[in-house]
């Protein structure tokens, strides 16, 4: 086998593994921001990305897709229950979103993370080249740089944290933070969507280490005695915009949009939120705030509906579990009570759709509302803004979510303020066009004008820039 120049590990391959109707096994590309953000990159080198293929206890030998050579992970049902249901998405999900669901500290959680990391890690070193690059993705693999630079000095490492990380009164309650930290610190260059992320990355690192921090520069001491520079600062990611603008433009999504306003009774608002179903979205805050909205008279259901998509996500960890059955509650009370026979007040959607029916639901909607309670950065704020080809629309935005940094001409909320957050959706139903114009034209400026591309250009280019700066004492 060949070794490659440049490698991604992430926890999922860019593919999904499809039985057909004959029971036929064959492999389609995901439809995830990551593969798109990577695609011109892994085209362009001689790439190789390592990962798990989704399901347990597959053992896949490499294959080429697409020209990427992939390396399969293998996970047992059991490393997916420890490693990727428990530590990952019940103990760094919930602690890293501001403790929003209880995490749960479990020692053999922290056993199973470590081994599987391990395996990553020795994976990634087996197909790298001398002196290759190697991107590690998000927070399920935060101790591969460390591991991989014990194994291989000769790599130059990056790391990107695509969700928060949280102040340093948070992070210290995990019991293993010192480990997690030397992890991180393997790479050459740790990015994070907010500059915030980078600096209670780098106050941990101070506290708990004691190692010098100056500006993004971290003085990290080798086991010789030498020390290295680590950089930590943020890459917010963005999106492939041109394929949303693409799709908006195309007759058959515009079609598909006007049907939906029809198939709803053609109110004169829709409101839409597009999440996979996760505590950190705050769905329940705007449900809250939407039901209210309708209890005091100041919306009427013939003139408003509310279309939430709510994609299944982690269905096996309790807190979600649990989280979907109080959203439908709340979506079956709020329905009760205002529904007539031919108006729904909220039309919610437990399932995933392919990308044109979500771009003909960006088009058909005349408000979006992102309220999440913590958010890396929500990649759907963008994703709406980039398929309002038509300048009009309102984009609500939770100030917790990393994309309010870069939007500011949304209209920003804290969604904990159900009363401000009730007084934002009236302000952006009632918006007049001519503001739409102004707010959607600066917004799209910049979704278009900073896109994937750009973040994983920046992101290598600096790690380029960054790699072998040695500093001896
Ligand atoms: C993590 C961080 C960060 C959702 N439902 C359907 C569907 N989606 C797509 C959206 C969007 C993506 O999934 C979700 O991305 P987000 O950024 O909104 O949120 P997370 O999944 O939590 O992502 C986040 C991101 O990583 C990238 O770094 O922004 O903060 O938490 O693209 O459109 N897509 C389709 N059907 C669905 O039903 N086709």
């Amino acid at each position: 086998m060949e070794k490659a120049e440049f490698v991604v590990v992430a926890n999922r391959l860019p593919v999904d593994h499809i039985t057909g109707a004959d029971g036929e096994q064959t492999w389609g590309r995901s439809p995830g921001g990551l593969v798109t953000a990577l695609d011109p990159v892994m085209r362009n080198a001689d790439g190789a990305w390592v990962g798990w293929v989704g399901q347990p206890d597959l053992d896949i030998e490499p294959f080429e897709f697409d020209g990427t050579h992939l390396v399969p992970v293998r996970l047992s049902a059991e490393d997916v229950e420890l490693y990727y249901e428990g530590f990952s998405n019940d103990t760094i999900w919930p602690l890293y979103h501001d403790v929003i669901a209880a995490p749960r500290y479990s020692r053999v959680w922290w056993e199973a993370y470590q081994r599987v990391n391990r395996r990553f890690a020795d994976a990634a070193a087996a197909v790298s080249a001398e002196n290759a690059i190697v991107w590690v993705q998000d927070y399920q693999l935060q101790l591969v740089p460390q591991m991989l630079r014990q194994s291989r000095p000769d790599l130059t490492i990056g790391y990107f944290h695509h969700i928060p990380f949280p102040a340093y009164g948070l992070f210290s309650q995990l019991p293993w933070r010192r480990q997690v930290l030397q992890g991180l610190l393997g790479a050459d260059v740790i990015g994070f969507q907010r500059v915030a992320d980078a600096g209670n990355f780098a106050r941990a690192v101070r506290r708990q280490l004691r190692y010098e921090t100056k500006a993004s520069g971290i003085t990290v001491p080798n086991d010789d005695g030498t020390t290295r520079r680590a950089l930590a600062r943020a890459f917010p990611i963005s999106i492939d915009a041109s394929s949303y603008m693409q799709l908006a433009r195309s007759e058959q999504v515009q079609a598909r949009a006007v049907q939906i306003r029809e198939s709803l009774g053609n109110p004169a608002y829709i409101l839409l939120g597009v999440d996979r179903l996760d505590y950190t979205k705050g769905i329940q805050h705007r449900m809250k705030a939407y039901g209210e909205l309708l209890d005091d008279g100041r919306i009427q259901v013939e003139d408003v509906t509310f279309v939430q998509v709510a994609s299944p996500s982690r269905e096996r960890v309790a807190a979600y579990i649990q989280l979907r059955d109080e959203i439908e509650l709340a979506v079956g009370r709020i329905n009760g009570d205002h529904d007539t026979m031919h108006h729904t007040a909220i039309r919610y959607l437990h399932q995933a759709y392919p990308r044109e029916e979500m771009v003909a639901l960006y088009l058909a909607a005349d408000v979006m509302l992102v309220t999440a309670l913590r958010d890396g950065m929500n990649l759907v704020a963008k994703e709406y803004v980039a398929s309002r080809v038509d300048n009009r629309g309102v984009l609500v935005l939770s100030e917790f979510a990393g994309a309010s940094d870069e939007l500011g001409s949304a209209i920003r909320i804290n969604p904990h303020d159900i009363g401000g957050l009730k007084d934002a959706i009236m302000r952006a139903i009632e918006m007049p066009a001519a503001e739409q114009g102004r707010r959607m034209r600066s917004l799209r400026r910049r979704v278009l004008e900073h896109t994937v591309e750009d973040w994983s250009r920046d992101f290598l280019q600096a790690l380029d820039a960054f790699h072998g700066r040695e500093e001896t004492q």
